[in-house]
């Protein structure tokens, strides 16, 4: 056994290159040839092979190092004694040629780091040697590595196809692919940070502030959050918050609460509503579509089919009420008991949920003020009932009491604008405050 002093190689016209990658450490194994350690210059990535087959015993450098040809890099344990040659021998062995420190032109340029695509490079490159360096354990030659480099993928996430296993450049475009096209999951960004994906909630142990009990969601708050998760992510949203004077329709709605009951249904301000909002939609179709999945087109619907978001015992669900244009106020008013009926009992079917073209999420039955809807997506927008209350109005002369129902509309802000937004509110108000101009 004898210990080599390895060297850096003549590197040609290069000084003071920096050391990116160390792809060995302490107590490896190396043959001649394999890969050692990475260089980087302004103008070229260069790996620097093992001059003999050995054992490494000792690293001498880091990643962030700069170095130049003549640098002591590490010891390596060879077997008998015919690699133990000076330090610069072992730099230029008595091989015909010098080590090849393979010249790699720059790699291609590469498009703009997607935002699901997190670029982990410079944690990896901030790696203590010895701790499994980015790609250490994978093969590739210095053009690639560096591709992966500039993407942000980690070799070792990657399947080499080449020879031996090898990491070609196809497979790492393939990798990053698959992590665009959501084949493969995007890998976490290091502590939330440097990348561009969405940083993760702390985890903790809320025992050790006392006691506690993991309760598992239900299947409907599972399938419901699933939905509420993608909107929120995807949707830019812009809520706008607004109150209508419903005075008049109260009354009418009181006046007609017995003929209703007689024909078997229930009168409530959401009936309404509905037929209000298809109105408005009429006047502003941008509100009674969806986005094109490449964002580049608006499909508007001819159809009014009105989601209504109905509270059950194990969640949130949204049957559809369909076209609420054809229909008038006491069939709405049987259609809207029958389906929240069956979505109370659990049997709302998916047909049933499926079609709509705008939702209404009321909660004035309950209470509050204002709330911020979630749009329904792929739908553009969601309308939110908060409770009506008696209130003091100035009409010019004096305070009127009136009975003012607060409201909102969140939309997507990529469809629509917020001009657009606070007409489409002030008209769906105003037709609410006279129910006449739905004859118009
Ligand atoms: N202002 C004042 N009172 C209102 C009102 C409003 N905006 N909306 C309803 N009311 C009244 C009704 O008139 C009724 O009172 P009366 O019996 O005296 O007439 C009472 O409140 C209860 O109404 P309701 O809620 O049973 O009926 P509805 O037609 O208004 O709503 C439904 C039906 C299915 C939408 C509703 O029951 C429901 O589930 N709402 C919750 C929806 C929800 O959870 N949304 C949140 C989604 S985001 O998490």
């Amino acid at each position: 056994m004898a210990i080599m002093q390895f060297h850096i190689p003549d590197i040609g016209d290069f000084d003071s290159v920096d050391v990116i990658e160390i792809l060995v450490g302490e107590g490896d194994t190396v043959n001649v040839d394999d890969s050692m350690i990475t260089l980087e210059s302004d103008k070229a990535t260069m790996e620097i092979p093992a001059p003999v087959s050995g054992k490494i015993v000792k690293m001498a450098i880091s990643v962030g190092d700069k170095v130049s040809e003549g640098t002591y890099v590490c010891d390596i344990e060879v077997a008998g004694d015919a690699a133990a040659p000076a330090p610069k021998e072992a730099a230029k062995p008595a091989a015909p040629e010098a080590p090849k420190a393979e010249k790699t032109v720059e790699a291609p340029k590469a498009a703009p780091a997607p935002a699901a695509a997190p670029a982990p490079v410079a944690a990896a490159e901030q790696k203590p040697v010895n701790k499994q360096p980015m790609g250490a354990a994978s093969h590739a030659s210095p053009s690639v590595r560096a591709f992966a480099r500039k993407l942000g993928a980690d070799l070792t996430e990657v399947k080499g196809t080449g020879p031996k296993g090898r990491v070609q450049l196809a497979d790492v475009e393939s990798y990053i692919k698959s992590i665009l096209t959501g084949a493969k999951a995007a890998p976490a960004a290091a502590g939330g940070q440097g990348g561009m994906g969405i940083p993760p909630v702390p985890q903790i142990d809320f025992s050790q502030f006392g006691a506690t009990e993991t309760v598992e969601l239900g299947r409907i708050k599972k399938i419901s959050g699933k939905f509420l998760h993608t909107s929120w992510l995807n949707v830019p949203h812009v809520t706008q918050f607004d109150e209508c004077d419903i005075t008049e329709m109260d009354q009418f709605r009181q006046d007609m609460k017995g003929a209703a009951e007689k024909q078997g249904v229930k009168l409530t301000p959401l009936v309404f509503v509905m037929k209000a909002v298809v109105k408005a939609l009429q006047d502003f179709p941008n509100f009674n579509a969806s986005l094109s999945p490449d964002g580049q087109s608006l499909i508007k619907k001819s159809y009014y089919n009105i989601g209504i978001a109905v509270d059950t015992p194990n969640g949130l669900v949204v049957p559809v009420v369909r076209n609420v244009d054809q229909k008038g106020i006491y069939e709405l008013s049987r259609e809207l008991m029958v389906i929240s009926a069956k979505a109370r009992d659990g049997k709302l079917t998916p047909a049933d949920m499926s079609g709509g073209s705008f939702t209404i999420s009321s909660l004035g039955g309950i209470g509050g003020t204002q709330f911020t809807p979630i749009v329904n997506a792929p739908e553009v927008a969601i309308m939110g009932l908060s409770k009506a209350k008696m209130q003091p109005v100035w009409n010019g002369k004096e305070f009127e009491p009136r009975l003012m129902m607060p409201f909102s509309v969140s939309y997507d802000h990529r469809v629509v604008d917020g001009a657009e937004g606070v007409r489409f509110t002030t008209t769906v108000g105003q037709y609410l405050t006279d129910l006449r101009q739905l004859l118009l």
